[in-house]
């Protein structure tokens, strides 16, 4: 057993520790009660600590980059780690981990957990992190020899495909939508699904310039938080009213019902307060309380979600629903960090998907065509102009494209789009108007 002075310091605070776990794993598979027959060194936990802690010795890391590992016929998945000191730590002498493609909204029976963590204990580290921040379900650690054995029995028995890596389509994730969330405005799951199908060639075999995420929000709550982390993000929202059930609202007024306090989780409510709590909280101004019944000018709600989020017995989301598509956004490499666009304001998310397809099949050919080694869409679309973005789609500008309007028109006019071009007379222009 090595001694971890360092990291052992890391155990001591509030919070689980990751060193903890580590340990117990270890610990584990030495003791290995089930009799695995380890296709990897038995000690990779302990070399894993024993690495960890030379790092913080060193304030450097220990792995290096660098050697392409992956299976055969895909060009993602796999992230080759190797580590410096392999005669020091030969456990971790190679420490590859696989991104594996989680069902959408991530549903398991015990059963597939068991068999999954049963095959990693088998053939990997044991070590796993359900879920990576894309989504994926990470296996931690592995040798190059087991990454085929490993593939193959996900593919053959579970049934089971990997995640991206490299500059491909990633895993694309989803909210667990209309399967338990009364606010999704469309199938998150049905369309995160079949575009992961559909897109199987661009997750597996990376030809684009970078990587390209996909995300799948059912509502501007955004549980998934598309529009900060994906390329493409698919939010959910409606075009009609929101649903007002003004014998429920007079329940919360009333104090029969109480306000959803998950949305502002642990606050002590008190005496529920509309007027303070929802309508003067409400961005855009648009409700009011009128004889005691609550009124929305819903042309001016921007869809926020606050008041369905503390009411939600007495407002529901509206009936014509369907999706924005954002896009762009992405982390702070190469170019700054930035969030999504808006690009379609609303589109049905009905059974065809082939509108939406065209989309991202426009945006896929001018980004290929276009885009520069590890530029992401966000960076194109700020290089060549919003306005470009807009030709390559076929989309028409519309005001919600406009960031800022009069101080900042994304939207550049040709003359021959001007009535009367750039000569025109504007008071002449505007007396015939
Ligand atoms: Fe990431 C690079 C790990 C999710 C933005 N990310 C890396 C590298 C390759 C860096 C490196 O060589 O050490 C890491 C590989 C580690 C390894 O050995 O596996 C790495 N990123 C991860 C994971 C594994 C962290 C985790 O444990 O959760 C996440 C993927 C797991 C999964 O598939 O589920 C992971 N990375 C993200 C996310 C979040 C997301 O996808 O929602 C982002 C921000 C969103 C975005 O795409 O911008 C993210 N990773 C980056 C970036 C910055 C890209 C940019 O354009 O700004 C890099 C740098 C790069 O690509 O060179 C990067
Ligand atoms: Fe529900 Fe909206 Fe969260 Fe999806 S994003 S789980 S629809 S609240």
């Amino acid at each position: 057993k090595r001694e971890t002075p360092l990291l052992d310091q890391l155990e001591s605070g509030p919070w689980p520790s990751f060193v903890s776990d580590i340990k117990r794993a270890a610990e584990a598979r030495h003791k290995n009660e089930r009799n695995v027959e380890y296709q990897i060194p038995v000690d990779v936990c302990d070399d894993l600590l024993g690495v960890l802690e030379l790092s913080y010795q060193d304030g450097t890391t220990h792995w290096k980059h660098g050697g392409i590992v992956g299976v055969f016929g895909y060009g993602g998945g796999v992230i080759g780690r190797y580590c410096d000191q392999p005669e020091n730590f030969p456990g971790v002498a190679h420490f590859h981990t696989m991104r594996v493609n989680q069902p959408s909204g991530k549903y398991y029976t015990s059963q597939y957990l068991n068999d999954l963590c049963d095959l990693w204990d088998f053939r990997g580290s044991g070590l796993t992190n359900m879920h990576g921040a894309t989504g994926d379900i990470v296996f931690i650690g592995t040798t190059t020899e087991q990454l085929e054995e490993i593939f193959f029995e996900l593919t053959h028995k579970f049934d089971q495909d990997l995640g991206g890596s490299g500059s491909n389509l990633r895993t694309p994730a989803t909210c667990l939508g209309q399967s338990r969330c009364e606010f999704a405005c469309y199938d998150t799951q049905a369309l995160c699904t079949h575009l992961t199908h559909e897109y199987q060639d661009e997750l597996h075999r990376p030809a684009f310039p970078y990587k390209f995420k996909f995300k799948f929000d059912g509502c501007p709550n955004g549980c998934v938080a598309s529009i900060a982390r994906s390329d493409l993000s698919f939010i959910g929202t409606w075009r009609d009213e929101i649903r007002i059930d003004q014998e429920a609202v007079a329940a919360y007024v009333g104090g029969e019902i109480q306000p959803n306090a998950g949305a502002f989780a642990g606050r002590d409510w008190g005496p529920f307060d509309i007027q303070k709590e929802v309508i003067d909280l409400c961005p855009s101004q648009c409700m009011s309380l009128e004889d005691g019944k609550l009124v929305i000018d819903n042309k001016e709600c921007t869809r926020c979600m606050h008041c369905i989020n503390v009411m939600p017995r007495a407002l529901k989301i509206g009936n014509d629903r369907g999706c924005s598509m954002l896009c762009g956004a992405k982390s702070p490499i190469l170019d700054g960090a930035q969030m999504g666009s808006l690009l379609v304001p609303f589109i049905k998310v009905e059974d065809n998907y082939d509108e939406i397809q065209e989309i991202i099949e426009n945006i896929w050919d001018w980004w290929m065509e276009e885009g520069k080694n590890r530029e992401r869409l966000g960076e194109l679309i700020k290089r060549q102009g919003f306005q470009k973005l807009l030709e390559v789609t076929n989309i028409k500008a519309v005001p919600q494209h406009i960031q800022e309007p009069r101080s900042n028109p994304y939207i550049l006019w040709r003359e021959e789009e001007v009535e009367g071009g750039w000569d025109r007379d504007i008071n002449e222009f505007r007396k015939h108007h």
